[in-house]
């Protein structure tokens, strides 16, 4: 079988993907809940990771951060134990 040169035109399917963006490692997040009665939850743009109540310990997460506002939260004790970040 004999390969052919690549196409300088894009495929399709990669197209709309702008290159500094395939090429993003991801972050990691590590979380210690230490109590029963609360938990970590992170959402904003492209993150919705959270831990149970009810589970204790380490939690690892890979995520890719957009630039925008993201969020984390206590769910139980929303009310109090919560902030926000800006990620530019
Ligand atoms: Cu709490």
């Amino acid at each position: 079988m004999r390969a052919s040169a690549p196409s300088t035109r894009p495929c399709a399917g990669f197209a709309s993907i702008p290159q500094e963006e395939a090429a993003r490692d991801p972050d990691r997040v590590e979380v210690d809940d230490q109590a029963k009665i609360h938990n970590f939850h992170l959402t904003g743009p492209g993150v919705e990771e959270t831990t149970d109540v009810a589970r204790t310990g380490p939690a690892t997460w890979e995520v890719i951060f957009e630039a925008g506002e993201y969020t984390f939260v206590c769910d139980p004790h929303a009310g109090s134990m919560r902030g926000t970040f800006t990620v530019a």
